[in-house]
């Protein structure tokens, strides 16, 4: 893709690639994403956007205290939201990435009907070393290779995927690395690389899509590439509240993948294995670590949590792409594994192994129910599309992740507009019960990055409670709004928008702090 890509073009491209919603998906990935292209394209610099704003990174820090609201924050609405995406330091190498970025971490403190913003990078142990350096040094994703010398040792942690709470901290996660902890209140970077009291060594990587066990409130992640770069290696493991290791087990994959993200139930775990496959000839010609090799076939992976691993079963599909879970559970001997899925690589801006260009339409994402059974005899695995939607990063009410579960949520262009130009951003609810959907467009102007779902209150019913995202105007450089809909009514729109003055932080994913969940 070159400069005189069409604005209907890109869209397209972000909606497969990034896609976080609507027309545009995510304009703080968006930039990044069209940084990534041009590069990829041996341009040295951005082309403006195609609706207005910058391309830039944002790179500064910032605190916007008592924001502008328009409308009225719930007073059954106190926590915050926290949100981390790739926000280049230096400027990225010819060849390089989105997903390379530096974390730059964002919150929003909702407390008595006020709203403050914070934003801070990742303090990891790359940041740090470039910032002393004032140069990238780690200039390739996820190719040690290419690193400069001085940062052999330290974690790649760029932080810039996804947070979760965790005693008191805000982790924030790269899957090639332990998270990076910073301070709830402050986003003070407290421990570059947090290894829950050394029960995840320094070098071992650990997931960007954690699940909580809807029953005892433990994380549950894993970690593939576990036993060293390359390596066939998938770890499972369990931290209750207090930080300890309860369980860990490990499996062996068909293959060596981006394995992004899991699904846990009641019993057991679901692995996804895709054709984005390690490619050690591209990095040896300095490139990045995966490449779409469409000659493969997926696996779907099953075992007991709290097992040893040695029961694992691999199901194999069709050739397919799933990278985000939005529920799953276990019912009457079956798993459901509610994913998006795409047909080719979602990532056009990874390589196709095979040399062929990106292919744009077969990257949109349709949410998929996947299922199987128990029994161990399985011939494939069933997988039926739920929604028209097209949605790469859907969410469910996170108090679900391992039971049965009514509602997703997403961003999505509007399914009624067949032009995407004209489609307009919305934020859906989908009802799995009677397969319907819920819809707030936002309009045209606007692009949507992944919502977040915070319950009315600790024990409402699933469902009661907010969708809230960051809105960016494509129209108004990219300045940006928190807006804040009753999730029973998306349909009424906004109850509450939170104005910024300027562009938020980039977000790939982000996730809902409870009041009741900081520390006294
Ligand atoms: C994803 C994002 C990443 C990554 C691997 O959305 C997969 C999928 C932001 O970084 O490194
Ligand atoms: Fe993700």
């Amino acid at each position: 893709m070159t400069d005189e890509t069409t604005p209907l073009d890109r869209r397209s491209f972000l909606n497969g690639a990034i896609g976080i919603a609507a027309g545009l998906g995510g304009a703080g990935l968006l930039s990044h994403t069209v940084l990534a292209q041009t590069t990829a394209a041996g341009s040295d610099c951005a082309p403006p956007l195609a609706a207005g704003g910058s391309f830039s990174p944002i790179r500064a820090e910032m605190d916007v205290n008592d924001c502008v609201i328009e409308g009225t924050i719930p007073a059954d609405l106190n926590g915050g939201f926290y949100a981390t995406g790739p926000d280049p330091q230096y400027p990225m190498a010819k060849g390089n990435i989105v997903f390379d970025g530096e974390g730059h971490v964002r919150m929003f403190r909702i407390k008595n009907g006020r709203v403050d913003y914070r934003s801070r990078f990742a303090r990891t142990e790359r940041f740090m070393a470039q910032d002393r350096a004032r140069r990238a040094l780690m200039p390739m994703y996820r190719n040690p290779a290419m690193d400069d010398p001085s940062v052999h040792g330290l974690s790649r942690s760029t932080a810039n995927t996804h947070v979760l709470n965790h005693k008191g901290l805000i982790l924030a996660l790269k899957e090639d690395s332990p998270p990076c902890a910073m301070d709830l209140n402050t986003l003070e970077t407290v421990d570059p690389v947090y290894t829950f009291d050394g029960a995840l060594p320094h070098d071992r990587p650990f997931t960007a899509h954690p699940k909580i066990c809807s029953t005892t409130g433990n994380i549950v992640a894993f970690g593939y590439e576990a036993r060293g770069f390359g390596s066939d290696v998938v770890a499972m493991f369990e931290i209750d509240r207090h930080g300890n290791k309860v369980w860990e087990a490990e499996v062996k994959v068909p293959y060596v993948c981006l394995m992004h993200d899991f699904a846990v139930t009641e019993n057991h775990i679901l692995l996804f294995v895709i054709p984005l496959t390690i490619d050690h000839e591209q990095m040896k010609r300095g490139g990045i670590h995966w490449s779409w090799d469409g000659t493969r076939k997926t696996y779907l992976g099953i075992l007991r949590r709290h097992g040893d691993g040695k029961d694992v079963q691999w199901i194999e599909g069709a050739t397919r792409s799933g990278t985000h879970t939005m529920g799953a559970f276990e019912d009457k001997g079956r798993i459901y594994f509610d994913t998006e899925v795409t047909v080719a690589s979602p990532f056009p801006f990874m390589p196709n192994k095979d040399g062929s260009p990106p292919d744009f339409v077969n990257a949109t994402s349709y949410i998929h129910r996947i299922s199987a059974n128990l029994n161990g005899r399985n011939k494939t695995y069933e997988i039926e599309k739920m929604y028209p939607l097209i949605a790469p990063l859907p969410r469910q009410d996170d108090r679900y992740n391992t039971m049965p579960y009514r509602y997703g949520y997403m961003g999505c262009p509007d399914p009624n507009e067949p032009n995407r130009a004209r489609a307009g951003a919305c934020y859906a609810r989908v009802d799995n019960q009677t397969r319907t959907f819920d819809l707030w467009n936002a309009g045209p102007t606007v692009a949507l990055a992944e919502p977040v779902f915070a319950p009315r209150r600790t024990d409402s019913a699933e469902g009661d409670g907010y969708l809230m995202g960051v809105a960016y105007h494509l129209d108004q450089n990219l300045r940006s709004d928190l807006v804040i809909l009753d999730a029973q009514h998306l349909a009424a729109g906004p109850i509450a928008t939170v104005k910024l003055p300027v562009q938020a932080s980039p977000q790939v994913h982000g996730w809902w702090v409870r009041e009741d969940q900081y520390p006294a």
